[in-house]
């Protein structure tokens, strides 16, 4: 199996240069998705891949938000034919040494997740940070009917299918919002999921950009697509309602 990490960046040129070594040394190729970061990322990770033809670097013009970025890796996963994309945080928090059970669970799944809610998983955060990923997950979880048990994960391996199956370009979400949304499609598809138990560290260099506008696009997100499944439970989906087009 043919594996890209997909690895959007923003002022993570520290993190990168320590993580690009140890990604290098799994079987799997990168590909940095970079916003023009401030801190010269953009410029470091092309310096790897100039030396290294396993590393790739996608460059966009200013911070257009993790959601776009994870989706310009998608492309350039399919365009270059491989099997599975993997995204993960480039700060550590997603630490490689779990890459190796997720691809061992992509023999069975469509789509694994690097699970901080499953049995062996964890979070080292400080309370208020786990009280808010564990509410946001609750809720994602009551509300949309979503199976995983950490559906706010950034640590995913989507098999190809599932790339090419689930309308990439059409999701609404940008930010962290987007793995919602995302995972509601992924799992509406019908494709398998598994999760891998990881400990999540918070960040030991850099900044964090999460925001609180960040946590009320979440709910938003939540609640706009709760309201589009209560809406098809009760009345059906909008197109079945449309009377047919008249030749
Ligand atoms: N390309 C791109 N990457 C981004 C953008 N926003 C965040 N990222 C990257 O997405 C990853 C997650 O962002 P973080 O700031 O670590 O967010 P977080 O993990 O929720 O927050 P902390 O735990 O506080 O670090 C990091 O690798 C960031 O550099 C963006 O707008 N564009
Ligand atoms: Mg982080």
């Amino acid at each position: 199996m043919r594996v890209l990490v997909v690895l959007p960046t923003y002022n993570e040129a520290e993190n990168i240069a320590l993580l690009i070594p140890e990604l290098l040394a799994l079987p799997l190729d990168v590909c940095v998705v970079d916003d023009a970061s401030p801190d010269g990322t953009g410029q470091l990770a092309d310096e790897w891949a100039a030396r290294e033809p396993r590393v790739r670097v996608v460059h966009r013009a200013g911070k257009l938000g993790l959601g776009t970025a994870y989706v310009a890796g998608f492309h350039f996963a399919l365009d270059h034919d491989y099997d599975a994309a993997l995204t993960m945080d480039a700060d550590f928090s997603h630490h490689p040494r779990y890459i190796p059970a997720m691809l061992e669970a992509a023999g069975r799944a469509d789509l694994v997740i690097g699970s901080r809610y499953v049995p062996g998983g964890d979070v080292l955060y400080p309370l208020h940070r786990r009280f808010l990923s564990k509410t946001a997950n609750a809720v994602a979880r009551a509300a949309l009917g979503l199976r995983p048990h950490d559906c706010t994960a950034g640590f995913r391996l989507y098999r190809a299918p599932v790339l090419r199956t689930v309308p990439i370009d059409s999701i609404f979400s940008n930010g962290y919002s987007f793995l919602i949304e995302m995972l509601n499609l992924v799992q509406g598809f019908g494709f398998s999921i598994a999760e891998v138990p990881i400990v999540f560290e918070d960040r030991v260099r850099g900044h964090s950009k999460i925001s609180s506008a960040e946590i009320g696009r979440a709910a938003y997100t939540v609640s706009r697509l709760t309201y589009r499944r209560l809406r098809d439970r009760l009345i059906g989906p909008l197109e079945a309602r449309r009377s047919p087009r008249k030749p």
